[in-house]
């Protein structure tokens, strides 16, 4: 019997996507139940070309399911992934409750597969997008120089704040758009974008025409949640506890894909051509690289693609054992569906191996 798979929050922007991914992938599933709360219950989306009624999420929905995706803010994930275990199901997890959780496991099938069976509480995690926009590039550098130190500084779509985030960069630059004096002037762009669209956004600042240094929730010592999830989560992950990193997470206006600015330190002296080796050699990392011809990976041509895209490499000129990079990855598919697709399939394997 193939698994059955249910996808909880099948109507938000990662939910959408992870439709299309679950279409477009080998198809490991039986039965695919999408849920959502009580207000999108009812509504009909397609997936695998099939129409598929969304229900409502609650205990009984899980019941008969083998994995259950959750693509929900933390308190629902909190709330229901382990309804879901308690009916009998995995949870693959895309939300921050459980990624520091020590007896839960945090994924890049890339980089830790073997995590996925060490999962006692049934729950396994997928990663913050911005840490895992660069996980599969660093977690192959890793393998052959052993990383010590990480500085980075982050370019953040809109839609890694959901589709709000999407909507309030578009309406934004609806109301700049053919307005080339806004944007010349202190304030002028807070105000206009104020004046036709409120103070109500997801982002603390205007995102049409700037770039705003906040993502997340405000930590001691000045930090966002963000910086700090790239910090710890990368650290589990590669498993280097004592990894030094700091960074910089900044949101730009680009819809969809993430970029990263890497300086990364490892303990093993390297070359940037032994860098570039590793980095084309790693299946899921693609490396755009010849500023002579001017091409590095753009949001702009990664935004819809699979594979994380490294461009930049340089050795870096005052550091021992350093090199530079700038890495760009669809964040809302390895940033999030696909990882948390690739991870329900080795359980699928799993489970279907008996
Ligand atoms: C963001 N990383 O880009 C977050 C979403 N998970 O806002």
């Amino acid at each position: 019997r193939k698994p059955t798979l249910a996808v909880v929050g099948a109507t938000g922007a990662v939910g959408s996507v992870m439709l299309q991914i679950l279409s477009q992938r080998q198809d490991v599933w039986g039965e695919i139940r999408l849920v959502a709360s009580a207000r999108s219950a009812g509504k009909v989306l397609q997936v695998r070309g099939e129409d598929v009624v969304v229900q409502e999420l609650t205990a009984e929905v899980f019941d008969g399911v083998d994995v259950a995706m959750f693509d929900v803010p933390d308190e629902v994930s909190a709330q229901w992934a382990p309804v879901a275990v308690e009916r009998g199901a995995v949870a693959v997890d895309n939300s921050g409750a459980f990624r520091m959780d020590p007896e839960v496991p945090l994924v890049v099938p890339e980089v830790n597969p073997a995590q996925v069976r060490n999962r006692p509480k049934g729950i396994i995690s997928n990663p913050n997008c911005t840490t895992l926009t660069m996980m599969d590039a660093l977690g192959a550098l890793h393998a052959g120089w052993g990383l010590k130190e990480l500085v980075v500084a982050s370019y953040q779509a809109a839609s890694g704040a959901g589709q709000p985030g999407v909507d309030r960069l578009y309406d934004e630059l609806e109301v700049v758009a053919g307005h080339r004096e806004v944007g010349q002037h202190t304030g002028d762009v807070r105000a206009s974008v104020a004046d036709k669209l409120g103070d109500d956004s997801p982002f603390p600042a205007p995102l049409a025409l700037n770039v705003v240094p906040w993502a997340g929730s405000l930590k001691d010592g000045g930090w966002s949640s963000e910086e700090l999830k790239v910090r710890n989560e990368s650290r589990k992950i590669l498993g280097i506890p004592d990894l030094k990193v700091s960074a910089t997470c900044v949101r730009v206006p680009v819809v969809t894909t993430h970029s990263l600015a890497v300086h990364a330190v490892f303990e093993k002296p390297l070359t940037v051509d032994a860098a570039r080796q590793a980095l084309i050699e790693a299946p899921s990392v693609v490396v755009l690289d010849d500023p002579e011809a001017g091409e590095w990976p753009t949001p702009a041509d990664v935004v819809g693609t699979d594979p994380t895209w490294v461009g930049r490499l340089r050795q870096a000129l005052d550091f021992p054992n350093t090199i530079d990079l700038f890495v760009c990855g669809d964040n809302l598919r390895k940033g999030a569906a696909l990882n948390t697709a690739q991870i329900a399939e080795l359980v699928a394997a799993e489970l279907t191996a008996g």
